[in-house]
């Protein structure tokens, strides 16, 4: 079989590329380890930026989020016992966010290749990259007891952080920057109405916590919790008694509580690869870097990656130019550093530092009143949060 671009890894990377591709009829067949329901499994993300729901829109796979999803102007941090807005939509000159599940986007990205009769193929075993430093390379993948190869132009890494395609690049050609944070986050999702209408950041003395949601009648709740702990430690029961003590006394008021209909513990960790792209490979996503999700930046990175890479991929087939190539990497990275400080920096002023003394949170509490109390501050944050426009580095 032969493709122009075989796509490793069927999640929001590897679908939103082969649709973007697809437009500009550039042929890509996606392989993907798991099955489409496994895939849908995955409870991530929340937040989509106006760049992604853009991107969502240009492919023709917005409709259902527009109609579902819900624009939000504003955030809330509590801490020191007191709630407080940061108004998005005012600090920005008029930018939302969307609250719009990773598990719909995917969905969405899948129901719309599926109506287009694109190829991907599901539970491919034993993915490996062939001759990524040549001009001819393949894929070879096992199904149903036989061995494939796909011939193609190029390969694009949309495989996630546990994926083949960065594992395949010499050692000696990728340098990686890593930063592990000592705590994870618990995360549950329950058919119950949010308990706010915005989402709401917490640091309190017991640690992180965020009131997310998914609709008007299902939410997302986080806390930090030590790396030690293990998911079945927390009963539901649990979970809620230990959001109630994160809480102010309106959230405990309102709090609808439920049975879990998701639990699970992430770790966090700030990751980047350099580079991206390896002769005819490109890392895209969180097959390249991993951010903190404090920031809500995992989903939105991988969908600007995939953005410059179609327009670097339409560059080469359509005006003949390896120019966008050759400045994928780069051009990527300048956007993930960016985020990735953003995050760091949410990350390391939300959270409670184990074993510090006690300076980090006061450090944390002078920086959040200042947020609060300098409009330059509080837009630094708001513009970081809704995202930076895809061509603030160009
Ligand atoms: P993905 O990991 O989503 O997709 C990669 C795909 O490649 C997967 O379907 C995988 O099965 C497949 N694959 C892997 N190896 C393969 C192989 N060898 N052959 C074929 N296929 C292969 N971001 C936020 O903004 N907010 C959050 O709250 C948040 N929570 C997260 C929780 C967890 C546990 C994780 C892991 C990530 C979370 N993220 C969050 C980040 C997440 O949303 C990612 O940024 C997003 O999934 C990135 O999408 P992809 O790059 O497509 O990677
Ligand atoms: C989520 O709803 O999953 C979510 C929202 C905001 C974040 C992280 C996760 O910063």
């Amino acid at each position: 079989m032969r493709t122009q671009v075989a796509i490793i890894g069927a999640g929001p990377s590897g679908l939103l590329l082969g649709a973007l591709l697809h437009k500009a009829g550039i042929d890509a067949v996606i392989l993907e380890r798991q099955s489409a329901e496994y895939v849908l499994g995955r409870i991530r993300a929340g937040i989509l930026e106006q760049v992604a729901v853009d991107l969502l829109d240009e492919v023709g796979a917005g409709s259902r989020m527009h109609q579902e999803g819900l624009v939000h102007g504003g955030i809330e941090l509590l801490f020191d016992g007191k709630r407080h807005r940061i108004d998005l939509n005012h600090l920005t000159g008029g930018k939302n966010v969307m609250v719009y599940g990773q598990t719909e986007v995917t969905r969405d990205l899948i129901e719309a290749r599926r109506a287009l009769g694109l190829p991907t193929v599901y539970e491919a075993r034993n993915v490996a990259v062939h001759g990524f430093d040549t001009t001819h390379p393949s894929v070879t993948y096992e199904k149903d007891g036989k061995t494939h190869e796909i011939q193609c132009d190029f390969i694009a890494g949309c495989d996630g952080f546990h994926g083949v395609c960065r594992a395949s690049v010499p050692r000696g050609a990728i340098t990686e920057y890593e930063k592990v944070y000592p705590f994870g986050w618990l995360g549950l999702l329950s058919d119950t109405p949010p308990v706010a209408d915005e989402l709401i950041y917490i640091n309190s003395p017991r640690g992180f916590g965020l009131c997310s949601q998914r609709s008007k009648t299902r939410s997302r709740y986080y806390l930090q919790v030590p790396l030690t702990d293990k998911v079945e430690q927390w009963s539901d029961e649990a979970f809620w008694a230990e959001l109630r003590l994160r809480l102010d006394e309106e959230g405990r008021e309102k709090l609808v509580t439920g049975p879990s209909l998701e639990k699970s513990i992430a770790p966090l960790r700030s990751f980047v690869t350099e580079p991206l792209r390896f002769g005819r490979m490109f890392l895209a996503g969180d097959a390249g870097h991993i951010v903190p999700p404090t920031g809500a930046k995992g989903l939105n990175l991988a969908a600007t990656d995939v953005k410059y890479l179609s327009q670097a991929l339409i560059e080469y087939y359509v005006e003949k130019s390896q120019a966008g190539i050759d400045g994928y990497s780069q051009r990527c990275l300048a956007r993930i550093w960016k985020a990735e400080r953003f995050s760091w920096w949410f990350t390391s002023l939300m959270h409670r530092f184990p074993d510090d003394g006690g300076i980090n949170a006061k450090f944390q509490s002078a920086e959040l009143d200042y947020v609060l109390r300098s409009e330059a501050a509080a837009r630094t944050v708001a513009e970081n949060y809704v995202g930076l426009p895809l061509d603030f580095n160009d």
